[in-house]
C-alpha cells in the first residue's frame, strides 16, 4: 500500500491555554506528536475527547492510533484510592481514551500508548499503576533522560534492538500488568518502561516520550504496522 497511513493522536482538553492574544479552553497536543508521526511517514489527525460511544467510529477511519501523554489516570479506574501525590483527574480524557483503546483492540488497529497512554493501555486490560515513584521526573516542567533496555524477542526489541537513552517525564508506572501484556523494556531501576501484546496485532506502550526526541524508530514501527493493516468497513 503506497498511501501514507492515517494516525490518530488523542489530545489534551484544557480549561485554559494561552497562545497569541488568546487564553481559551483548548483541545491541544504538543507539536512533537504530529511532527513525529509525519517524520515517520504517517498522516497525523488530532482526536479531541468525544462521547465514548463515538470511539469505534473514529477508530474505524484510522490506520493507527496514538494515545498521548497527559494527566494521571483517575485511580478509581484501576480500583485504587487516590494517593495525595496523584494529580487531579481528567475524566473526559480517561473515558474517551479508554474507549479508543478498547475500540482499537477490538478492531485490530495498531496502537501506540505514550506515557499516560501506556498506563491507560495497562488499565484498559485490567492492570494497576504505582501512583508515585522517584527518579523518573527530575524537575517540574523539564524532561529528563534515562536509558531503557529492550527485552530480547519482543516487538519493541525488533524496532530498537539495543539499550537507548530516552526523554522521560513521569511519576507513575505500571504495577500489576494488564491481561496479556508482557514487559518489553526496563529502566535500570527495574521500572517497566514498555509493554506489548504478543501475537498478530501491533500494540505497544512506552513509558517515555519519543515525541521529545529525534529517534523515530518506535513511531516508524507503528506507521509500518498501520500501512499493513487491512482496510475495515465503517461500523
Ligand atoms: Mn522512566
Amino acid at each position: 500500500m503506497s498511501h501514507p497511513p492515517l494516525i490518530g493522536v488523542s489530545t489534551y482538553l484544557e480549561a485554559s491555554a494561552k497562545w497569541g492574544v488568546w487564553d481559551l479552553p483548548a483541545a491541544l497536543v504538543p507539536a512533537g506528536y504530529p511532527r513525529l508521526v509525519q517524520a515517520a511517514g504517517g498522516l497525523a489527525a488530532m482526536l479531541p475527547p468525544d462521547g465514548p460511544e463515538q470511539a469505534a467510529r473514529v477508530v474505524a477511519r484510522l490506520d493507527g492510533l496514538v494515545i498521548a501523554g497527559g494527566p494521571d489516570v483517575e485511580p478509581v479506574r484501576y480500583g485504587a484510592e487516590p494517593d495525595p501525590r496523584t494529580g487531579p483527574p481528567a475524566r473526559e480524557r480517561d473515558a474517551w481514551e479508554l474507549a479508543l483503546i478498547e475500540a482499537a483492540l477490538a478492531a485490530g488497529t495498531p496502537l501506540l500508548g505514550i506515557c499516560r497512554g501506556m498506563q491507560l493501555l495497562n488499565v484498559a486490560l485490567g492492570g494497576t499503576l504505582t501512583q508515585h515513584l522517584a527518579g523518573h521526573l527530575a524537575d517540574v516542567g523539564v524532561f529528563g533522560q534515562h536509558t531503557v533496555k529492550p527485552v530480547p524477542g519482543t516487538r519493541y526489541a525488533s524496532a530498537v534492538p539495543t539499550e537507548a537513552a530516552v526523554p522521560t517525564y513521569h511519576h507513575q508506572a505500571v504495577d500489576r500488568l494488564g491481561a496479556g501484556l508482557v514487559p518489553s523494556a526496563y529502566a535500570s531501576d527495574g521500572t517497566v518502561e514498555a509493554v506489548e501484546l504478543p501475537g498478530d496485532g501491533w500494540v505497544l506502550g512506552v513509558q517515555w516520550h519519543p515525541e521529545m526526541g529525534e529517534d523515530t524508530r518506535v513511531m516508524a514501527a507503528l506507521v509500518h504496522a498501520a500501512k499493513s493493516s487491512p482496510p475495515r468497513p465503517f461500523p
